[in-house]
């Protein structure tokens, strides 16, 4: 499925990149052209707990199958920094992107593992081909001051490094937007009418309060939006079945991932849909707001994980509803078993 995404607006359009379209357009060009041959795709910075939930490593996919994305760095964050680094490394590796840099997240619970522990056991940081950057929060800054374009940074975790990045070096907010998984608005886990304290949240309020207040534009995609995508049937099974490098490493770590819950005993079986995909509508946002209702709400981190809607808060674009799901779903499925 070809879609033609009408480019995000940045509220800082740069010389070159209209430079660059006047050149493009004048040429002729614009009109026919795939997307990613005619437009300068957007730097973007991702920071990811990837290794807890597997959601994350379904957007990792997605970015890197997604034309209008130029990753230029993947850090980990909240702890686990060297197994979080180890699965970045080694799924860019399999993507036959290991020329992405890999950054290791603050130092907080720097040890640890998790679920997807078997895929990179015996995989060998020292031996990724692209750069590691020990302090992961100072690649951040270093990345973002350097780019000669305002850069994405796509937050899919709870977000202690980038509180720790805006205490460094606070002006990284004048050169940056935020696409995040964060929060719950209107609605709780599961569509629940109740709101709840959203994981990404809660694991770190404090750092998402100093996140959700720095004067960067934020979009956010909160459960009432994320917390509805997942895979099942035909669509999910074209995943499975595809013979994409990135599209294997996904189930691999979906099916390594899904085992490692199994109980003492439990025969394991492939699982036969995914579970949901929250963190691939944050990766999305950052190129796309199609299929989606935004609006611009006050939003305010309570200590204890909530994300209200209040007056005199900063104003954030939040996605609260689905115009489409289904074509999304469809979207993600072909972006990922596309070859
Ligand atoms: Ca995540």
């Amino acid at each position: 499925m070809k879609v033609d995404f009408p480019r995000f607006r940045f509220p800082f359009a740069s010389i070159s990149s209209l430079l660059l379209a006047f050149l493009l357009g004048s040429a002729g060009l614009a009109a026919e052209a795939p997307i990613s041959a005619t437009r300068a795709k957007i730097p973007v910075i991702l920071d990811t707990d990837i290794g807890d939930d597997i959601d994350d490593t379904w957007a990792l996919g997605l970015l890197l199958k997604s034309p209008e994305l130029d990753l230029k760095l993947a850090v980990g964050d909240h702890g686990k920094s060297l197994y979080r680094a180890k699965i970045l490394a080694k799924f860019l590796e399999k993507a036959g992107k290991s020329g992405v840099p890999v950054g290791l997240g603050a130092d907080l619970n720097a040890r640890g593992s998790g679920p997807q522990e078997a895929w990179v056991k015996d995989y060998n940081l020292n031996q990724y081909p692209g750069r590691v950057y020990p302090d992961g929060v100072q690649a951040i800054i270093d990345t973002i001051m350097a780019s000669p374009e305002p850069v994405v940074l796509i937050a899919i975790g709870p977000v202690p490094n980038l509180k720790e990045a805006l205490r460094r070096e606070p002006r990284i907010a004048q050169k940056t937007r935020v696409t995040g998984m964060q929060g719950s608005v209107r609605l709780g886990y599961n569509g629940d009418s109740q709101t709840a304290p959203e994981y990404n949240v809660k694991e770190d309020a404090r750092a998402c309060q100093a996140v959700f207040t720095a004067p960067w534009p934020i979009t956010i995609t909160p459960l009432d939006t994320c917390g509805l995508i997942d895979l099942e049937g035909g669509t999910y099974q074209k995943v499975v079945q595809s013979k994409d490098p990135i599209a294997a490493a996904i189930i691999e770590n979906y099916q390594l991932w899904s085992a490692a819950q199994a109980k003492p005993g439990q025969t394991i079986v492939p699982p036969a849909k995914s579970t949901i995909l929250f963190d691939t509508v944050a990766v999305f946002l950052a190129f796309s707001e199609n299929w989606l209702t935004l609006e611009e709400l006050p939003i305010r981190v309570t200590d204890d994980g909530y994300t209200r809607i209040e007056a005199g808060a900063k104003v954030m674009r939040v996605a609260t509803q689905w115009k489409d799901r289904d074509a999304y779903r469809q979207f993600l499925v072909d972006r990922l078993a596309g070859q």
